[in-house]
């Protein structure tokens, strides 16, 4: 355990071989709900973890080594666990996954330290990564760490006209109103529903063109869709 409050920069280093990314920390005051460390206290932040694009997607399966089992009903999340927790465990820090419960915000830590904010599919979208990003898991540490801010800028929907993903879903379920999570799942159950989003991905995810460059490989696509079904 290093007694040394970690730098940023040594978050990101022990994070970089995993493709894994410190997406920014949150500060938190003194009269705003932390999570707690694992000795009960309050944390002072949590720094964010995530994967852009695929960054993680060959870590991953070099982990389950051919072994599809590896890591139970959830082996992503598994995965991060194995590689978050002695991360955690050699800073100091409490380790907290987004799958897990009680949910944490993971969301608005990021709205608040990236300055994203959600798309009309519920997800939030990045300006550079579009919808293509992901959360892993948070650290949450006893002591303030400064960073250098994080991205922000306009709202990528703001500026989208045509707003394709509004158009795009077979089963309507992305509408201005939101995202019908019921009527998605009971398409994606659909023969129709088998040879489209479970294949190709969500079709209103894959319209938006921001960050398309960075869209999920097939094999990771796949995966998150399966998932998505259960
Ligand atoms: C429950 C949940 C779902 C439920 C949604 C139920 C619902 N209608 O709310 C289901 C299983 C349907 C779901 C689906 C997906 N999810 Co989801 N989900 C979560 C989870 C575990 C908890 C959300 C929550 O309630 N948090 C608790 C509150 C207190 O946190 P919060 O930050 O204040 O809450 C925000 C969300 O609730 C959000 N929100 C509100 N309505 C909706 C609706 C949807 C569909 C989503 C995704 C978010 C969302 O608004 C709040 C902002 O203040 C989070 C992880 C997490 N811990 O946040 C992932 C999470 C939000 N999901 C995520 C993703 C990527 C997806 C999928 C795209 C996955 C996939 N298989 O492809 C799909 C979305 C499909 C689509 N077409 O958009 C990501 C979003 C990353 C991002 N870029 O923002 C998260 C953060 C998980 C992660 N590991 O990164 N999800
Ligand atoms: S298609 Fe346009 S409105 Fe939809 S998520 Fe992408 S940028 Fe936002
Ligand atoms: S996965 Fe398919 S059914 Fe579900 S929201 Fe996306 S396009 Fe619609």
């Amino acid at each position: 355990m290093t007694a040394e409050r970690p730098s940023s920069e040594t978050i990101r280093a022990a994070l970089r071989p995993h493709g894994l990314f410190l997406r920014g920390v949150v500060n938190f005051t003194a009269d705003e709900a932390a999570p707690a460390l694992g000795d009960g206290r309050p944390a002072a932040c949590v720094a964010l973890i995530g994967n852009v694009g695929s960054s993680i997607w060959p870590h991953f399966r070099a982990w389950q080594d051919g072994a599809p089992d590896r890591g139970g009903a959830d082996p992503l999340d598994a995965w991060s666990k194995s590689v978050i927790g002695p991360i955690s465990v050699a800073l100091g820090a409490t380790a907290y996954f987004p799958s897990d419960p009680p949910w944490q915000p993971f969301q608005q830590w990021a709205m608040r330290t990236e300055g994203l904010r959600a798309s009309p599919l519920g997800i939030l979208i990045h300006p550079v990564y579009g919808l293509w990003h992901g959360y892993r898991g948070a650290l949450a540490f006893a002591d303030a760490i400064e960073t250098e801010g994080e991205v922000a800028g306009p709202h990528p929907c703001d500026g989208c006209r045509d707003r394709p993903c509004l158009n795009r879903c077979p089963a309507g379920a992305v509408t201005a109103a939101g995202f019908d999570v019921a009527g998605c799942r009971g398409y994606l159950g659909t023969e129709a529903g088998r040879e489209a989003c479970m294949i190709a991905g969500c079709l209103a995810r894959n319209a938006c063109p921001v960050g398309a460059v960075h869209r999920y490989c097939d094999d990771q696509l796949r995966f998150h869709m399966a998932a998505l079904r259960l």
